[in-house]
């Protein structure tokens, strides 16, 4: 083989492994963590075009508060249903809204999704 050849193979392969270091989840920032304030946790999640961050890993067995920010939301995300919760409301465009979990609630996986169920998200408590 010449040596152009061995080195656009060696590029493609970079390449190939670059691609999937990006492509990998640790690194897209679509996973979030819940913080805990003085004992209170709290769990961030805006809603436009659907939820971000779509999964969540937060502490089981904690008080806990749901944010969910809207900011300019005129989808159906601003439409949110939590059936553990029975909750079920239509947000307001821009605003932040404040949910408790129990101690109690706050076990297993938690969904919430847009009233259509298009759009998701997920709370794991571990
Ligand atoms: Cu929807």
């Amino acid at each position: 083989m010449t040596k152009p050849i061995l080195i656009s193979i060696a590029v493609s392969a970079l390449l190939i492994i670059g691609a999937f270091w990006l492509a990998s989840p640790s690194s897209g920032g679509s996973a979030g963590v819940a913080t805990v304030e003085n004992g209170l946790q709290i769990i961030d999640i805006s809603a436009k075009g659907g939820y971000s961050p779509r999964v969540i890993t937060a502490k089981a067995g904690l008080p806990t508060r749901l944010r969910v920010r809207t900011s300019g939301t005129f989808d159906c995300s601003a439409s949110l249903v939590i059936p553990r919760l029975s909750y079920q409301k239509f947000l307001s465009p821009s605003g932040v809204e404040e949910i408790s979990i129990s101690p109690e609630q706050a076990q297993g996986t938690m969904q919430g999704l847009c009233s259509m169920g298009m759009y998701n998200f997920q709370i794991r408590f571990e």
